[in-house]
């Protein structure tokens, strides 16, 4: 029995959840409430320790980590390999991997700094407090802190915006070479990005996208498959969508400002 702890509007949570779906998988949902510390519950913390999610369970194997449970499904469970079988682009592929995780605590800070501070500063202060505090990496928790006291005038946007140009730059050039990012088929490398352009394109940050022409016509394509409107469309509510949008627009002068 496959198993998913997810959070519905989560990056990482997404990046697993294309991969479930792109395999045709069956899997139970436990959706984790971020907003208010489901992740750190003592009973999701002792299946991942770091607090995160996504987790995988497999008939009780417990598994943390989107990049790894991507490829854990993909020995698992042979059938519609979405590694790529060449071993260059199979590095390439794990090249994006850890592209993606050096890019996503920085998907952080935009995300808190742009969508969730106004409703998470309407909590009482003590219980912000803890749910900060919980955070398991001091660094993460460091970045949390300063997106909550600053918004987007955090110190910590610049290095967050500059990461998507440099993302979106790679991509552009590998789009040159190759019609998918590890290759010439579909594969975990396309799965790992697409969570993170989508994400960046709610929060108003679409002009970067659309600057840059094979990337955005890759996410068009890759966002027109079956698998993405189930692991991904279906999980996040328009009215969040919509917060995302009217926020990312009010930021997006001081955003390209820090671009410039
Ligand atoms: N590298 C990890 C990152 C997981 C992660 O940080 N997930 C975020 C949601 S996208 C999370 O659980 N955040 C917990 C929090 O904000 O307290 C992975 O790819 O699984």
């Amino acid at each position: 029995m496959l198993e998913l702890h997810h959070g519905p509007v989560s990056t990482a949570s997404e990046r697993a959840r294309l991969v479930l779906e792109e395999k045709g998988l069956t899997w139970t949902s436990h959706p984790v409430d971020l907003f208010n510390g489901g992740q750190h519950r003592p009973e999701y913390r002792a299946l991942n320790r770091m607090g995160q999610v996504p987790t995988l369970v497999h008939d009780g194997f417990a598994l943390r980590e989107s990049s790894v449970i991507a490829e854990y499904l993909d020995e698992v469970f042979p059938e519609s390999p979405l590694r790529p079988a060449a071993p260059r682009d199979r590095a390439r592929a794990r090249l994006w991997d850890k592209t993606i995780d050096e890019v996503h605590p920085f998907t952080g800070v935009l995300t808190y700094a742009i969508a969730f501070r106004p409703a998470l500063l309407q909590k009482p202060k003590e219980e912000l407090a803890a749910l900060v505090a919980a955070i398991a990496d001091p660094a993460r928790r460091a970045l949390r802190q300063s997106v909550l006291d600053h918004g987007v005038a955090a110190p910590e946007m610049k290095a967050a915006v500059g990461c998507y140009v440099r993302l979106l730059d790679e991509m552009e050039a590998q789009l040159a070479e190759t019609p998918y990012l590890a290759g010439a088929s579909f594969s975990t490398a396309d799965t790992a990005v697409v969570p993170f352009l989508t994400r960046i394109d709610h929060l108003g940050m679409g002009p970067l996208i659309a600057a840059r022409p094979r990337a955005k016509a890759w996410l068009e394509k890759i966002q027109a498959r079956p698998a993405f409107k189930r692991a991904v469309t279906a999980f996040i509510p328009p009215a969040v969508v919509e917060t995302f949008r009217v926020n990312g627009a009010a930021a997006w002068p001081a955003l390209s400002a820090l671009i410039a």
